[in-house]
């Protein structure tokens, strides 16, 4: 790790989201923000939002689909977490409170037990899995021009800003994720398809993967929460009167609408 001040870039991406106004990307201000310098600026943001009487309610990751690595320009995937407070519960996303929000659909894991250690597997994590359901993560990138590089990315906590959860769901058994299929559509218009493959060729690894990550840093996934495996279709721009659906082939459907 470099002699990068993590709470100063954490107390700025902070400030940017608690004030929604975008911000310059850190690596525009810093040459050498390593990937671990990235987490690190990550966790002490979360311990911010902690600070600010926020809890955490579960774990995500990014940029698991070809379709989000080609659309943001990174390849890699990504892992942040999910504060409470980001997790609406009325479908309604307030614009007021974000910079540039763009919508997408996800899969997600309801954890009934935790997943500890660094070589958790796909099979561990439909063991430890209550309940799939479908969402809506509604992304915004503290950044100018939603714009940014693998480091600024992670630092900014993976763009996480609000979640709908679907209250419809499965064992996590009982269909086959791989072909568990998810349309997008944005103000009646399908902008996307896509079925659980799309994943990394498997949702459950994605979350295993989230798991080693968090393993390998002496941290774990815990029972009861909610885990994003990532997007499978391009986001969308969710503006003032945009109404987005993501519906799923066996858990029902997930409506996020923008309002002013
Ligand atoms: C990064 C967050 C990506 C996903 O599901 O791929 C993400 C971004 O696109 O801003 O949440
Ligand atoms: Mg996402």
């Amino acid at each position: 790790m470099t002699s990068i001040d993590h709470s100063h870039w954490a107390q700025y991406l902070f400030d940017s989201a608690t004030g929604a106004r975008e911000v310059q990307a850190i690596t525009k201000q810093v040459d050498d923000l390593s990937i671990d310098d990235a987490y690190a600026i990550q966790a002490a943001l979360l311990e911010l939002h902690l600070a600010n009487g926020d809890s955490l309610a579960g774990a995500k990751l990014g940029l698991t689909s070809a379709a989000k690595q080609e659309q943001m320009g990174v390849a890699e995937p990504v892992y942040g977490w999910v504060p409470e407070a980001t997790v609406i519960t009325d479908g309604i996303a307030r614009l007021d409170e974000l910079i540039h929000p763009r919508c997408e659909p996800e899969i997600v894991f309801i954890l009934g037990e935790d997943l500890a250690g660094t070589n958790v597997t796909g099979d561990d994590v439909l063991d430890a899995t209550a309940r799939v359901v479908g969402g809506i993560e509604v992304i915004d990138s503290r950044y100018e021009a939603f714009s940014f590089t693998l480091t600024d990315v992670i630092a900014d906590n993976t763009s996480a800003a609000r979640v709908v959860i679907g209250d419809e769901g499965v064992g996590p058994r009982d269909v086959d994720l791989l072909t568990l299929g998810c349309v997008f559509e944005v103000d009646g218009k399908i902008t996307g398809t896509a079925t659980g493959a799309a994943l990394l060729g498997d949702p459950a690894d994605c979350v295993a993967l989230l798991a080693n990550h968090l393993g390998k840093h002496g941290q774990k996934l815990e029972a009861g929460w909610i885990i994003m495996a990532g997007a499978p279709v391009d986001a969308r721009p969710l503006g003032a009167g945009t109404v987005a659906t993501a519906r799923y082939s066996h858990l029902g459907s997930v409506t996020v609408t923008g309002k002013d």
